[in-house]
Order: C-alpha cells, then structure tokens, then sequence
C-alpha cells in the first residue's frame, strides 16, 4: 500500500517509520522543509529507545517530501495545540493537512486522523473538508485512531499497545484496522468516529485528575503531619487504588491541554477544571516552599535541577518549570537552571557546578534518572538546602552532606546531625536526624 503520512513530528514520525517496515511505501509529509531535509538526511535523536534501528531497517520505504501526493490510505499526525487566550482547541493545522488532501483524494482512498482534537472534529469538519475534492462521502473511508504511547518509550508502546478505531461506518473503520493491524501488536478496538476522540480525551484526563488528586493529597498529608510518599504506597496496596504521584506540577502537550478540549465544549465538566486548577498552581505551591526554606537569607538564589516536563525527556512544553521560575524571578528571587537533557529553553540553561555555584536552594523539578548519582559533596552551594519535589533522590546521602532537605508532600523536615555527631561511612551518613 501506498501510505502518506502528514505532520512528522513525535508521533507521526515513528508512525510512518513502522508502517515502511510493515512493507508500506510510506511518503511524510511535512510543511517545515528543514524538517523534511533532516529527517531524509537520517539525523534522528537517540532519545527514543528502538528509534535507530527502526529507522535503519525502514528507511529504504520512506521518503519525507512538503507536497502530498496520491496516495491509497492519508494519515494526519498534526498537533493541536491550545489556544490559550479562549482555552479552546486549535484545528488549523488539522484542516490544513485535511485541506491538502482533498484534491488528492480518490475513489476508495482512506484517511485517519491520529491528532487529539474534540468530539465531532473528524465528522464536522475533517470530512466536509475532504469532500470539498470533489468526492461524495461514500466514496471515501474515513476513521480516526489516536496514539496511546508514552514519550520516552514510543515505538515499544506503538506496537504493543490496544488501540480504539472510529469509523466514519463501518467499512472505514475495517480498512482503517486492515492498515494497522500491519504494525500494532495489541488489539484493535472498533467504535464510531465521536466516540474514540472522546476516549483519547477521557484517558488523558483521568490521568490529570488522578495527579490532581495526588497533589491535593501531598498538601493535606502536609498539614497532617505525614509523609505522602509513604502513605500513598500503602494506599496503593489495595487492589482497586492507584494513586498517581504528586509533583511540581504537570506538563506536556498533551495531559496539560488535552482536558480542555473537553471542558470547552461542555456546560458541566467542574471536576476537570478544578483539577486543571489544581495541577496549574502545583508551582505556587513549590514557591511557597521555597521562600520557606531561603527565608533567613539575603538575595537568595535557588538552582531549579531539571526543566524537562518529566523524567528522561528532552521536552520542555509546558513544563511547570517555567512557572516556577517565573514566580521565584517575581519574588526577587535569582533562578539558575541545569538540565542535562533540554537542548533549548527560554532560561539559560548551565553546567551542574555553574548552576549550583553559590546557590542557596537546590529545586527539583525534573526526575531524570542522571540526577540521583549527583554527589553533592562535589557542589560549592552557599546554603546547603535541597528541594525535592519528585522524591528522587538519596535523602540521607543529601543530609549526610551537610543539606536540609524538604520533600514535597512530606511535612518533616530532614536536617544535618552537627557535622562531630555525624558518622559517615564514605560520603554517606547512616542517621539522618529527624525534627
Ligand atoms: N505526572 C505526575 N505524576 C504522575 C505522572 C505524571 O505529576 O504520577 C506528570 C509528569 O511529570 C508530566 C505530566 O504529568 O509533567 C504528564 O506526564 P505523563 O507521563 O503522565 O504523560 P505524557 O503527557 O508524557 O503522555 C500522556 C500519556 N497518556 C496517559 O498516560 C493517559 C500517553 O499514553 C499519551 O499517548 C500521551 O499523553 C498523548 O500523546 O496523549
């Protein structure tokens, strides 16, 4: 099959790269020409695991072009982004890929639409568009399956993962299911074409929920004088509980917008937005902290350790980091930032030791896993303070050198034994003292 693959991006990249190794003729499209050159050039990051060598084995069957061309099946990959200002979905990049296909489109042709966009898009507006080519709707099959994969483990999660496909009828959502069913492993799932957009919004939102309730959690446990850490994994324990974990906030393109795109539409949805609201001041909350922790001293400086949205990423959108920054800089507080992973960030980004060199708050936003080796004997810290909003990292080696460490969710704080009192085994202290 010939299949035309538009919007190369996270997704739509390593989608047209397992559909060349399934043995499809696979063109990308896309409208960025630098993109195009590089990836026809093969440079591709080593971020995601399995990419190089999927790319080694399927290049052969993909080309990367910015016109589209005749094709046998369409496969639109565009993002959709916020619109902020109005908190509503924006679709102009869906109705341009939607655009460019009509005058290609032929008898029989399939398109599917993979981009996160709110119920009714591929019904209302993705096939008038498409029959604006010439073609009645049932000359054409049209469905809608977006990816459930996770960044940081895409290809594994492409394959494996069940996957629901929505047909504009039935026949649409079979030949949309013959094609995938070419590279995906788990099963799947047919419905109608609203429903499994609503799904993708449902599953993305019941995550930011889920971590909504974690943080509420963490900020009550801390005026109970508990340890949400502990509790949580207690709690974890019965079969039918799974809290997700607190944190600084959540970021990424996805869970932090795609709520919106269901709340937007609706009368109701109180509980989405709260916990949008929730999520959106997690950063407030960590400045909080942080004044807390620098009160006795005079221009502070804090080191924010990571502005990837989360762990072992190189992706910065949307990450609470920058409302973090954003606040302390408000609050007169100097911001310095390290993260080993982020290539491009609109604070600058420095070494570890630049970035820690007479600071007075470490803030851990970030779990990447590089940072838990950090020794922090090794670091010129003028006030040794740790904030650990992710509980990544080895307490009692931070106390041991010489830290008073906080944990988000955690209203103990841990502070260093008088340094005679201390006994150390190597860098490490065997008794942190707990007040
Ligand atoms: N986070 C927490 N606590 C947690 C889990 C995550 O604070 O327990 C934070 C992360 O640090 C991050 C944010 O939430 O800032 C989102 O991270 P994530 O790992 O939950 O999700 P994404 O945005 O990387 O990917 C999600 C996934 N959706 C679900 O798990 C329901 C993925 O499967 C989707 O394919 C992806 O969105 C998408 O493209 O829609």
């Amino acid at each position: 099959m010939k299949v035309c693959v538009l919007g190369l991006g996270y997704i739509g990249f390593p989608t047209a790269l397992l559909l060349a190794d399934a043995g499809h003729e696979v063109i990308g499209v896309d409208v960025n020409e630098a993109v195009v050159e590089r990836l026809n050039r093969g440079a591709i990051g080593d971020e995601e695991p399995m990419m190089l060598n999927l790319y080694r084995r399927a290049s052969e069957r993909f080309h990367a072009q910015t016109q589209v061309p005749y094709a046998d099946a369409f496969i639109i990959c565009v993002p959709t982004p916020l619109e902020k200002d109005m908190r509503v979905a924006g679709l102009n990049y869906v109705k341009s890929a939607a655009t460019m296909i009509a005058p290609k489109l032929r008898e029989g042709n399939l398109v599917v639409l993979e981009s996160t966009v709110p119920p009714g898009t591929t019904a209302k507006l993705v096939v008038p568009i498409l029959r604006s080519g010439g073609l009645s709707t049932e000359q054409f099959y049209a469905a809608y399956c977006s990816e459930r994969a996770i960044p940081g483990n895409v290809v594994y999660e492409m394959v494996h993962n069940d996957r629901i496909i929505g047909g504009k009828d039935w026949q649409s959502a079979s030949k949309a299911k013959e094609l995938y069913s070419s590279f995906v492993r788990g099963t799947l799932h047919l419905t109608d074409l609203t429903t499994a957009e609503f799904i993708k919004l449902m599953e993305n939102t019941y995550r930011d929920v889920n971590i909504a309730l974690a943080n509420e959690f963490a900020k009550v446990a801390e005026d109970n004088n508990i340890n949400i850490w502990e509790a949580r994994e207690l709690a974890n324990k019965h079969p039918r509980v799974e809290i997700a974990k607190p944190g600084p906030g959540v970021g990424g393109h996805c869970i932090a917008i795609d709520p919106w795109f269901l709340a937007d539409n609706s009368m109701c949805c109180q509980l989405i937005k709260t916990a949008r609201d929730i999520n959106d001041n997690m950063p407030n909350y960590v400045i909080k902290t942080v004044k807390e922790m620098v009160k006795d001293v005079e221009n502070p400086t804090i080191t924010i350790l990571g502005v990837a949205y989360k762990g072992n990423v190189s992706d910065a959108r949307e990450t609470p980091a920058h409302r973090i920054i954003r606040l302390a800089e408000n609050e007169g507080i100097r911001v310095r930032c390290h993260d080993p992973m982020v290539k491009r960030f609109e604070t600058e980004l420095e070494s570890l030791n630049d970035a820690t060199y007479n600071s007075d708050c470490i803030v851990l936003v970030t779990d990447h896993d590089s940072f838990r080796t950090i020794n922090p004997l090794h670091l010129s810290m003028r006030s040794k303070n740790l904030l650990d909003t992710r509980n990544c990292l080895d307490h009692d080696m931070w106390v041991g050198a010489g830290y008073t460490v906080k944990v988000l969710g955690n209203a103990q704080v841990l502070k260093p034994v008088m340094e005679m009192d201390a006994p150390r085994v190597k860098d490490k202290v065997l008794v942190a003292q707990r007040i």
